[in-house]
């Protein structure tokens, strides 16, 4: 067993993984209990798929009868620098590291199902592979497997990259010794937890996704709520804020997957706000941004443009008064509200006189 331990660690780090640890495949009754908590306290509104992988998450038999060993992969994408310093462009759309070029789930499936293969071509071992979508707790089995810990901002870190990695799992039917559990380096550190813009991180390793930047700009489809419209700044798509700011990431090093990088990315609100739908599908055809569509993207480019306070793009907004879908047109009266002065803000009134949508309605009763 130690053997075949061996060979698969070589082919994983040769198919361009940078680590790599095993774990057994049950979950312990305690990370069961949290994760009940989590969904009983309802911080992950409406991403309500992770009360229906419950089971599945809990006890991986339910995915795969005859798994015995998880094995956990973990792939670098350190931008080599810190995002932090985009927080400040105003005029700029934020855009999450992890989705400025090609999408990381068609990169690390692509040499998962390599593995795969060569699992049943060498010693005939079937296996299943999973990155992100599926129903495994992909960051209680890192920390099982060695790969780093779960640090205050919930996802793992590790000592050597720090808190930029993604998580992918292979599943094995064969018993594989796990390693030991890695312990806890956070410390007495808070940076991640002092640094989140909208508090959503609420204590050590709990954070309430309803209020998490991340979720509100990929996940979340309703109108952005009001109290979080200006703590979103101008992020557009995903936040890196808490990891960004994790001192553990002095040990990173830069990504040795071009295809994560990409030094040409547009960074502009006006480039964005003159996309049509077309346009969008187009521009991010093999990027993770094009999952979330052209309506939510706009939503969110819109919000970004108001906190801007740059009145170059009001003409570019006051364009998207006509989209056919609420939403867009409640967040361009918001984020007008943000730019125009009071005498512009009446005229903006008398242009929306004949606005039937309620809650398009409401956001313009709020318009002060
Ligand atoms: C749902 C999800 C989200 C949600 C919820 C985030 C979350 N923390 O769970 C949202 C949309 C917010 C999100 C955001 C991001 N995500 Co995400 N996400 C997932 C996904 C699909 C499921 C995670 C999950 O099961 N969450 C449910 C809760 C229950 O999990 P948990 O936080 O670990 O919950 C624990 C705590 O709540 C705690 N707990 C609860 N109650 C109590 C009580 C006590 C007393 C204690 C001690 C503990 C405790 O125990 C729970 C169980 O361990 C995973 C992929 C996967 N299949 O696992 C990726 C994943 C976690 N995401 C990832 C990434 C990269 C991100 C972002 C950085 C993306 C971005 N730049 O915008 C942000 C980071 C935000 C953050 N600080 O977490 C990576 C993380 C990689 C890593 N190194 O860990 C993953 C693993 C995807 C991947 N394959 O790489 N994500
Ligand atoms: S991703 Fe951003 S909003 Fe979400 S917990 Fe981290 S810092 Fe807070
Ligand atoms: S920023 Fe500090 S508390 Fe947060 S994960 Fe990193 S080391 Fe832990």
């Amino acid at each position: 067993m130690e053997e075949l331990k061996k060979k698969l660690k070589k082919k994983i780090l040769t198919e361009g993984f940078d680590i790599v640890g095993f774990a057994t495949s049950k979950v312990d009754k305690e990370t069961q209990k949290n994760y009940q908590n989590f969904l009983n306290k309802n911080y992950h509104g409406e991403m309500k798929w992770l009360e229906r992988h419950f089971e599945k998450k809990v006890n991986p038999k339910k995915i795969w009868d005859k798994v015995e060993t998880v094995i956990v992969v973990g792939l670098n994408y350190s931008p080599g620098t810190n995002p932090l310093r985009f927080n400040a462009e105003k005029s700029a759309a934020n855009i999450s590291v992890y989705a400025q070029n090609y999408d990381y789930h068609d990169i690390i499936k692509e040499k998962l199902i390599n593995i795969q293969d060569w699992l049943i071509s060498e010693f005939n071992i079937s296996s299943k592979v999973f990155v992100d979508t599926s129903p495994v707790m992909e960051k209680y089995f890192a920390q099982k497997a060695k790969i780093g810990w779960q640090g205050k901002h919930t996802n793992i870190v590790s000592k050597e990259f720090g808190s930029w990695l993604f998580l992918a799992e292979i599943f094995l039917p064969i018993k594989i010794k796990e390693e030991d559990n890695l312990i806890d380096n956070c410390g007495t550190c808070t940076k991640c937890i002092d640094i989140c813009p909208t508090d959503a991180i609420l204590e050590d390793n709990i954070i309430d996704a309803r209020k998490c930047i991340s979720y509100l700009t990929i996940e979340y489809r309703g109108p952005i709520p009001k109290s979080l419209r200006k703590k979103m700044g101008n992020k557009v798509y995903g936040c890196d804020d808490c990891l960004s700011v994790c001192p553990w990431n002095k040990f990173s090093k830069e990504t040795n997957e071009k295809k994560f990088i990409n030094d040409n990315f547009n960074r502009d609100l006006l480039f964005f706000l003159n996309f049509n739908e077309t346009k969008f599908k187009s521009y991010f055809l093999n990027s993770p941004i094009r999952r979330i569509g052209w309506i939510r993207f706009l939503r969110n480019v819109i919000i970004a443009s108001g906190n801007s306070k740059d009145k170059n793009l009001i003409k570019a907004i006051y364009y998207h008064l006509n989209n056919c879908n609420p939403i867009i047109r409640g967040s361009c009266i918001w984020s007008l509200s943000q730019l125009l002065n009071d005498k512009e803000i009446r005229l903006l009134r008398t242009k929306l006189k004949n606005e039937k949508n309620k809650y398009v309605l409401y956001e313009l009763d709020m318009l002060t």
